[in-house]
């Protein structure tokens, strides 16, 4: 019988590639204010801070290089008897650079710019500046392709879809802390889908999940892979 997995995933995955995650100790959020770096109205108040911190995340994010969950999870996809979709908070690319195919980004990514005049969206150089004219419409309206607080995430009904017809939900890495992704556990269970976590610690939502499997993603992905391929497959 197919299965189909819907999987979450949020910056605990990419810790062990060495990119820092936002609530941990010592994270992004400890080191800038939301309010300055990753809402519409810090970009408006100062571009510059906003692209200084997209720019120095960029640059470690184009030397990170997956790890073993990630590759896990592409495994997964190449071997599973069924449709596997990865909706990741990441902005980093490597889920797409450990091999995964069906990888939808929710809050955007860093290699993608924006233009916030005319909506073109183009491959974002190394190095982002306020001043960068727009490659459709010159306008000098740039930003990274990033959803900050308060604006929409990317192809909810899409994500929305695929949680409807999800036989499992996995949230990976995710403190549960931002919404809309932390309600997709419920949306998940209210449809009858298995639910699990796999988390360095308990998440804010880790009561709604019925499975949940503490460690380091580098640690509880592969092995809960293994488990499934054995499952689905068998
Ligand atoms: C929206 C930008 C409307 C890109 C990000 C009051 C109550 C409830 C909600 C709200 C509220 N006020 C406002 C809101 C809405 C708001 C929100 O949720 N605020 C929160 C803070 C309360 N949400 C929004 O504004 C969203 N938009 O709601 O629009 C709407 C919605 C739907 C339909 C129509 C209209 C937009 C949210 C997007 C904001 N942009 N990022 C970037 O800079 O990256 S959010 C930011 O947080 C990142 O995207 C990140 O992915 C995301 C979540 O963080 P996590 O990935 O979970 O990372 P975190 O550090 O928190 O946790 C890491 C976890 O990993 C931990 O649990 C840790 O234990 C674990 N871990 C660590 N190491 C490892 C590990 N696990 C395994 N192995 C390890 N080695």
């Amino acid at each position: 019988m197919t299965t189909n997995i819907v999987i979450l995933t949020g910056a605990g995955i990419s810790a062990e590639s060495g990119l820092g995650t936002f609530r941990d100790e010592g994270g992004l959020w400890a080191q800038h204010r939301i309010e300055d770096v990753a809402t519409p109205e810090g970009f408006a108040r100062n571009p510059d801070l906003v692209h200084e911190f997209y720019n120095a995340r960029r640059a470690n994010a184009a030397e990170a290089a997956p790890n073993a969950a990630h590759y896990a999870l592409a495994e997964l996809e190449a071997k599973l008897d069924g449709t596997l979709l990865i909706v990741t908070q990441n902005v980093d690319s490597l889920h797409e650079k450990a091999g995964s195919k069906n990888v939808l980004h929710m809050h955007g990514i860093l290699a993608g710019a924006l233009c916030a005049a005319c909506g073109h969206r183009w491959e974002a150089p190394a190095v982002m500046a306020k001043e960068d004219p727009c490659p459709a419409c010159a306008a000098p309206q740039t930003r990274p392709d990033v959803v900050w607080f308060g604006e929409i995430p990317y192809e909810m009904e899409r994500i929305e879809d695929a949680l409807s017809a999800a036989d499992i939900f996995v949230s990976i890495g995710t403190s549960g802390e931002v919404y809309p992704a932390a309600n997709f556990v419920s949306h998940a269970d209210y449809i009858g889908a298995h639910t699990v976590e796999l988390n360095l610690e308990p998440s804010a939502g880790a009561s709604r999940f019925a499975e949940v499997h503490l460690g380091p993603a580098t640690e509880t992905v592969p092995q809960w892979v293994a488990s499934e391929l054995a499952r689905t497959n068998s």
